[in-house]
């Protein structure tokens, strides 16, 4: 007896809720007991996703309801990671496309929609957060339907069913004004909307759309029969993408079932399963018959847009705060990172000592960093770059479609800062109270300008961007206006020395701090660097200094988050990040050889 079975993807901009929504699935068909006290999505596990309160990697998960298997896949919202959905997407028969009652439709709202409307997905559109103040429903339905028409769903597509509600508070429903006290709406919406997988009698074809890393079993593939079936130790081939063959022997098969997966003996055409025992496989490879094998059509694997180098640290602070430090712990981390992160490249540079990693954006790079951190490793950041092509002869580079919500009074300025970075207007439309402001911009226009517009607007911006293609080079873009102070000498940060040179600039040190000569301790009020002394005491016969001193006031200093760092530091700058600090320095610590390097580099 085959089981009847529903394949759902959760598709949304950032932050709109799909997460707490398949947290609210689970729990309805009483998967798991609420943690009401953390508030902790069950979903997003791992401990960057809990800080950040973002999906980082798909998930799939199963439950039963009226008797029907409903696989679920949650996807990550945020822009680098619109490759990841758009792989997953591949598993699927219908979508819920999720999208806040009071934001509306976002940049990530519309590329993911575009994804399962190509592949033909049925969608069930659900606005979720009605119960925010203000929100309007009817409006953003609307606004919903303009959007996929524009996107050329088809008739079936268009003739979406739509459910309101609340996935925090736990309800579903027809109308936004009369709530109910569960989500069945929504379930039985999916069971009546979405077709069961079509079942395809023949030989075995599963196309691996996701991989999942475990210490024990290692890379284990995910992926959807799409014909045939498949048994433990069965023996299959693995197709790749160019078409060459490798023989394998399955060793396990799972299935999905709640948050978990459970070993099972076999698996039917249209179920979405986990195996191992496959070696070397990469995504977009087909699980395919032994004797006769036969590949399914390749999936799009999206390509990095942003390059940054790795290096060992050779800070004069080298080997004090991790564990990890020697070029073999950097080498042998790297590429096995790249083991299972799908969309991130490590390229040798010609040195042991230095790897350039490609990513997806500044938040893919900077969750490696972050992890690699945590596990006691330390090395250096180079500032990060967008990856410039030449397409028929032409040099041409990442362009991202940006939407700034502004109030108004801090539109005219937000416009002319955007035109400096050679963003252009393309469409300006009022929503609620702000202003909504469309730009086209080049993607290394967006490095660093998230604290400058949330400086430009009172930190009322709401800011969203995601890729749009990569389109012929739109000339010089100005860099950061004010020079660095740099430090003079290694020591001790002192309060006294601090307080007499604060008209200089704005300090990312506080007195008290180790610093090492050549680290950037501040930004320059001016233009270009400044060598300056925070470590010079007062003299030693006045027996008050210290008492003195900690009445100085001193501004608190700027405290960079790691995105930050990496989005700040110019060409002749380095992030040193350790378990326990971020660091800024110049990579060439000494003033005569930076003086040297930018003489040459000018003639
Ligand atoms: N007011 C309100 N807040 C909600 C609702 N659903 C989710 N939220 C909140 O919105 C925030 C984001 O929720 P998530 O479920 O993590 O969103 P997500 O779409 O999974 O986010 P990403 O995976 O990072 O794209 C959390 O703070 C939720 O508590 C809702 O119905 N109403
Ligand atoms: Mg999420």
């Amino acid at each position: 007896m085959m089981e009847d079975i529903r394949n759902i993807a959760i598709i949304a901009h950032v932050d709109h809720g799909k997460t707490t929504l398949v947290d609210r699935i689970l729990h309805q068909c009483n998967l798991f007991r609420d943690n009401q006290e953390t508030g902790d999505l069950i979903l997003d596990n791992n401990d960057l996703e809990r800080e950040r309160g973002i999906t980082i990697l798909a998930k799939n998960v199963a439950v039963r309801y009226k008797g029907v298997k409903i696989n679920i896949i949650d996807t990550p919202g945020h822009a680098d990671f619109g490759g990841e959905v758009e792989r997953v997407l591949n598993m699927a028969d219908g979508v819920l496309l999720l999208v806040d009652a009071f934001e509306g439709p976002m940049p990530q709202t519309r590329f993911v929609l575009s994804k399962a409307i190509q592949l033909g997905l049925k969608p069930i559109v659900v606005i979720n957060k009605v119960d925010k103040e203000n929100c309007k429903p009817d409006e953003v339905h609307e606004a919903v339907f303009e959007l996929m028409y524009n996107l050329d769903a088809s008739e079936d597509q268009l003739d979406f069913a739509t459910v309101y509600g609340s996935s925090k508070h736990g309800w579903m429903a027809a109308d936004w004004k009369k709530p109910t006290t569960d989500i069945t709406y929504l379930l039985d919406i999916i069971l009546e909307q979405i077709a069961p997988p079509k079942i395809v009698e023949g030989t075995l074809q599963m196309t691996i759309s996701s991989l999942e890393y475990s210490s024990y079993i290692g890379r284990i593939a995910i992926g959807r029969i799409t014909r045939g079936s498949l048994k433990t130790g069965q023996q299959v081939s693995l197709v790749k993408r160019d078409k060459s063959i490798f023989k394998h022997k399955i060793k396990e098969v799972f299935l999905f079932d709640g948050l978990g997966k459970k070993k099972v003996d076999d698996v039917n055409c249209g179920d979405i399963c986990a195996v191992s025992g496959l070696e070397g496989f990469d995504i977009s490879d087909t699980v395919a018959d032994f004797e006769n094998p036969e590949g399914l059509p390749p999936i799009p694997i999206d390509e990095p847009t942003m390059s940054m180098l790795f290096t060992i640290n050779n800070s004069p602070f080298f080997g004090r705060e991790g564990d990890y430090v020697t070029s073999r712990h950097l080498r042998d981390r790297l590429f096995k990172e790249i083991e299972k992160n799908l969309a991130l490249r490590v390229i040798e540079t010609g040195s042991p000592d230095s790897y350039l990693v490609y990513g997806r954006g500044i938040l893919h790079l900077s969750i490696l960093v972050e992890t690699m951190r945590r596990e006691g490793f330390e090395f250096q950041l180079g500032k990060p770059h967008v990856i410039i092509r030449v397409i028929d002869g032409i040099k041409c580079e990442p362009v991202e479609i940006l939407h700034i919500d502004t109030p108004l009074e801090s539109s005219g300025k937000v416009i002319e800062f955007i035109n400096q970075r050679k963003g252009e207007l393309k469409v300006m439309t009022p929503k609620h109270d702000l202003i909504r402001l469309e730009f086209d911009i080049p993607a290394r226009g967006l490095i660093g300008f998230r604290t400058q517009i949330m400086n430009i607007t009172a930190g009322e911006a709401i800011i969203s961007s995601r890729f749009k293609a990569y389109e012929p080079w739109k000339g010089d873009i100005k860099e950061r206006m004010c020079g660095a102070l740099v430090a003079m000498e290694t020591g001790t940060a002192i309060a006294y020395a601090i307080n007499k040179l604060q008209d200089r600039g704005t300090y990312f040190v506080k007195p008290g701090d180790e610093i090492y000569k050549g680290q950037v301790v501040g930004e320059n009020t001016r233009s270009g660097d400044l060598i300056l002394n925070v470590t010079k005491t007062k003299k030693l016969t006045n027996m008050r200094a210290s008492g003195s001193d900690e009445k100085l006031r001193i501004a608190p200093p700027t405290i960079f988050s790691l995105e930050e760092a990496m989005e700040y530091i110019m060409d002749d700058e380095y992030v040193e990040v350790t378990p326990k600090s971020i660091r800024l320095r110049k990579i060439l610590l000494n003033e005569h050889e930076r003086k040297r390097a930018s003489q040459q580099s000018a003639s």
